[in-house]
């Protein structure tokens, strides 16, 4: 078993002492890496002064010190502080499906409260999690809950091609008080950003997990703190997590992970209410301001009987400021159907449709930085749903029933089901195994006919197997290349904790490999540390399109295995000259590629 091998070798090479090394309670045990960012909030303050405040290096310490957030033992046996010891690591207990989250903590100095985020530090933010990508599985966010749903906004709009779970999450009362909400929501956000590969960023609060930029904070008292009101949530954490995958958000592209942070900060809301002067519109719409959004009544209404308020919102739009018309009402979303809403449109106000106004003025803010696009081009873009931000325009009788699939209906005839409930649960437990053998033996069509009955082509089989790993061992190119498009995920593991890539490479897919890597596939870290074993004997061999293959899939060829010795001295010392002309040759490549860059 892989994983045991990894585990095995990060305990042995780890501890100073080999003796001490007690047996692994479970061969069976997959890691997976979290990295925790705390930019502070309530969840990690104490009281000064009779006031809340954030308390500096105190967080790690007192995790360390709870069971349900740490398990000091396993720590022990595996030698996690040797290992990670200066990261401040820590790791769960054993979950239900037999993992171990070992998770880092990143502390910001200073902790912030929430209210005084700004623009910049949500680049920073961004700017960690670029940094420190392929290191980890997923991203834990700690944040104050105040303006939690703006940073998270913020976040959506900044990460480009995001393939990980990123998840923000804080608390109404702080981890160190006896009664708080803290410690199940850093425990839910962990469990869920080491377990899934939800590729969006989360918010995660009170058992439930939000779309980052369909949240917004409704309560001040409660520990139900957050809400999600024109998405269901991504996920619930009742007796069992339960992930809603059709509802999840994905790239479809074969670009890689970026951070964008460019945002414009001549940016504003401004909410309508009865009485508002043109004079305050006026004052409001004046330069620097280059995007409001507008928090208008109902269904998107504005007073249709103050011409002087419209003359101002429309000298605004013709002079290129952005102007978003979204609801004051928590829940719904803008249509012009009355005339005190089709007066706005005639001003030159865009519809912002369903979106939160937190969503729209950081959605605002990213669109206005795009320097090299035309003012149209925005505008544009900002009615377009770029992150799950905004439902799409209906799009009832587009999207084929489940029940118009025949297969379905054969099977759901035979065995006497008609409710859609049972017909879902049906296709849910079909279509993994259906579409891994389609993408065996390369056939898109039949990809595309269970796409189209609303599968989910990127969920397992019973080896947590995906369609992708199946077409990347067979080398499938453009069923690989399809696939990315409609959404399947590069960072998927298998029960051995494989990902395409690692297949790919296993079956030499040179053009599989590259796409991948295109894609932003990356080994984990063990995996790089494992790879100078492996050329190593691929070198003695005089495996050249093995050490090529494994050099295109990012191994570096300097790697020493596990007795010191790098693949190119083993080609020296068992006098295969032809390897080592190789490996140089494939290193100076390595190196131009990296200067080109
Ligand atoms: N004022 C705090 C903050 O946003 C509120 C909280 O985290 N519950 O930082």
């Amino acid at each position: 078993n892989i994983q045991l091998h990894r585990c095995r070798r990060r305990k042995l090479s780890s501890c100073n002492s080999i003796e001490s090394v007690e047996p692994l309670t479970s061969p069976s045990v997959v890691e997976a890496r979290v990295l925790v960012i705390n930019t502070g909030g309530t969840i990690g303050m104490t009281l000064h002064d009779n006031v809340l405040a954030p308390k500096a290096n105190a967080f790690f310490k007192s995790l360390r010190k709870l069971p349900i957030l740490h398990d000091e033992l396993y720590a022990q046996q595996t030698c996690l502080y040797q290992c990670y010891g200066s990261e401040n690591s820590l790791v769960l207990p054993l979950s239900k499906d037999n993992k171990r989250i070992v998770y880092t903590i990143l502390e910001y100095n200073p902790l912030l409260d929430s209210s005084n985020m700004t623009t910049d530090d949500w680049g920073i933010i961004g700017k960690d999690i670029e940094k420190n990508y392929e290191n980890y599985d997923g991203f834990v966010i700690l944040h104050g809950t105040d303006t939690m749903a703006y940073t998270a906004s913020a976040l959506s709009f900044m990460c480009e091609h995001l393939g990980k779970p990123i998840i923000l999450t804080g608390s109404q009362v702080p981890i160190y008080e006896m009664r708080n909400d803290g410690r199940d929501n850093l425990l839910g956000a962990l469990l869920i950003a080491g377990h899934f590969v939800i590729p969006e960023v989360c918010l995660y609060f009170y058992n439930k997990l939000y779309r980052g930029n369909r949240s917004t904070k409704v309560d001040t008292g409660s520990f139900n703190a957050f809400s999600s009101p024109n998405l269901a949530p991504l996920a619930s954490a009742e007796v069992d997590i339960t992930i809603n995958w059709d509802t999840v958000w994905r790239a479809n592209t074969t670009a890689k992970f970026q951070v964008n942070t460019e945002m414009n900060r001549n940016v504003g809301l401004l909410r309508l209410f009865p009485g508002i002067t043109s004079a305050t519109m006026r004052a409001f719409l004046q330069p620097p301001m280059e995007g409001v959004v507008l928090e208008t009544y109902g269904s998107g209404n504005a007073p249709d009987n103050q011409p002087d308020l419209l003359v101002e919102l429309k000298k605004a739009t013709d002079s290129g400021v952005i102007i978003i018309n979204c609801t004051q009402c928590l829940r719904g979303t803008v249509s012009a159907s009355y005339a005190t809403g089709k007066v706005l449109m005639d001003a030159g106000l865009i519809g912002g449709g369903d979106m939160t106004p937190e969503a729209a003025l950081s959605k605002l803010s990213y669109v206005l930085a795009k320097k090299d696009l035309s003012l149209d081009a925005r505008k544009k873009m900002m009615a377009q749903n770029l992150r799950g931000e905004m439902s799409a325009a209906d799009l009832a009788g587009a999207k084929l029933c489940l029940s118009d699939s025949r297969f379905i209906q054969v099977i759901a005839k035979s065995l006497s089901i008609s409710c859609k409930e049972e017909l879902e649960a049906i296709r849910d437990a079909l279509t993994p195994p259906l579409a891994c053998a389609a993408a065996k033996i390369g056939d898109i069509e039949a990809l595309e006919a269970l796409k189209e009955m609303g599968s989910n082509l990127c969920l397992g089989d019973y080896d947590g197997r995906t369609p992708l790993h199946i077409a990347a061992c067979e080398g499938h190119f453009k069923l690989v290349q399809y696939l990315l498009g409609h959404g399947a995920t590069v960072y998927a593991k298998d029960r051995y904790g494989d990902t395409p890539l690692c297949n790919a490479v296993r079956f030499r897919h040179r053009e599989v490999v590259k796409l991948l890597r295109k894609t932003g596939a990356h080994f984990s870290r063990d995996e790089l540390e494992e790879a100078g074993t492996e050329l190593c004997s691929l070198a003695a061999s005089g495996d050249l399109e093995g050490l090529e293959i494994w050099s295109l899939a990012g191994a570096d060829l300097n790697k020493p295995g596990y007795d010191g010795q790098t693949a190119i001295l083993v080609a020296q010392a068992v006098g295969k000259k032809e390897v080592v002309a190789f490996l140089v040759q494939l290193m100076s490549q390595k190196a131009k590629t990296v200067f080109g860059e």
